[in-house]
């Protein structure tokens, strides 16, 4: 797993006093005591986390059937990909069937660092992860940046989506091309698709196979849409609308896993507003601009910062054209707002 930057004092203390008021209400909520007499339970057995809402999780046995269970308070994390250890009550009066008793140790995850909560996970166990991006709102590659220099931390490599291509117009027609092109030279896969017009579905969908994948991208881009494009029974709702049951509104805002037919299995999580690089350092980063690599060690000076210091390679290498400079320019732009933050935050102490 990468290495994470320390949080900062404040930083630390927000979400540790957050942690604490939820366990605290957990305490409080006498709904959650879970009958954890061995007598009331049956045997262990494996399955893999669907969804999680809240103190409850959906897990999927060898069977293919959806269980509901409670959590148990000793497992610390719990996510959608999970493969965990669960008993069943023998006489379940609740909507909750089982336990879930134990977490196996991922064997990677997508974090995304949350204001209150620190580091979130998003997905568990993913083999694949593709970037979704649309037309509209609009195509920003400096949102797309964040969620690369998120995924190149592991060792994942990323898809990138742009979805709404039925939206390409005059006004946007050169951006999307040159956005295309930008990524495409890095050496990425870039699926230009439409979920709604079903363009390009069936290409995502081959790239599914045999994985498990999981689509994120900011909020409204179309990752749902894209899902019940895939399949079509599954009829995800799509602009957040949520009905009044307690587990409906969670739907939206948790991840799911979704089996398709090809053996691959695909995770929907849920919009990020912003997603912030706070919890990196500036050399991880430059570790997410993978075509500046060649030239890092090249530069005149070992702890060049790579911005006003003479003799950097990376300025040479935008002069010649073998770097954009609009990558380099997001890439100064994301440590600036770090720095910021970094700022904020100690002024604080
Ligand atoms: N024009 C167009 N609209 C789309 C497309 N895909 C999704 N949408 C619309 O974009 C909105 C947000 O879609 P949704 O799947 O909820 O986005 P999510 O937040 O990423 O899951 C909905 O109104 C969709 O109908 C597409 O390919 N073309
Ligand atoms: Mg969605
Ligand atoms: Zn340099």
């Amino acid at each position: 797993m990468a290495k994470q930057k320390k949080l900062s004092k404040s930083q630390a203390r927000r979400i540790e006093e957050n942690q604490n008021k939820r366990i605290a209400k957990a305490k409080r909520q006498k709904a959650s005591d879970q009958p954890l007499d061995d007598s009331q339970l049956g045997p262990q057995s494996f399955a893999q986390v669907i969804t999680r809402y809240g103190q409850h999780a959906d897990i999927e046995n060898d069977s293919g059937e959806i269980i509901r269970c409670d959590i148990r308070r000793t497992v610390k994390s719990l996510v959608c990909g999970d493969n965990v250890i669960w008993r069943p009550y023998n006489n379940s009066s609740s909507e909750f069937a089982g336990v879930i008793e134990a977490v196996e140790p991922r064997k990677s995850e997508f974090v995304r660092p949350d204001f209150y909560d620190g580091l979130k996970p998003v997905a568990a166990n993913i083999d694949q992860i593709l970037i979704v991006s649309a037309l509209l709102p609009d195509l920003t590659p400096s949102i797309i940046d964040r969620y690369l220099i998120a995924v190149e931390q592991l060792d994942i490599t990323p898809v990138l989506i742009i979805n709404k291509m039925d939206l390409l117009n005059q006004d946007n027609q050169s951006l999307v091309e040159q956005t295309i092109e930008l990524y495409r030279g890095i050496g990425y896969q870039v699926l230009p698709i439409s979920a709604t017009e079903e363009q390009g579905v069936k290409d995502v969908e081959s790239l599914l196979e045999n994985k498990t994948s999981v689509f994120v991208g900011q909020s409204g881009v179309g990752k749902s849409s894209l899902v019940n494009a895939i399949l079509p029974d599954v009829n995800i709702l799509t602009k957040q609308v949520s009905d009044n049951s307690r587990l409906g509104q969670h739907t939206t805002t948790a991840s799911r896993l979704y089996r398709l037919a090809n053996k691959g299995a695909v995770i929907d999580s849920p919009g990020v507003r912003e997603f912030a690089m706070w919890h990196l350092e500036d050399e991880q980063i430059l570790d997410g601009f993978i075509e500046f690599k060649p030239y890092v060690g090249l530069c005149k000076f070992r702890d060049c910062q790579h911005k006003k210091d003479p003799g950097c390679a990376i300025k040479q290498a935008i002069k010649d054209g073998k770097v954009s400079k609009q990558r380099y320019q997001s890439f100064l732009k994301i440590l600036q707002t770090n720095s910021e933050i970094d700022l904020r935050h100690n002024s604080k102490m």
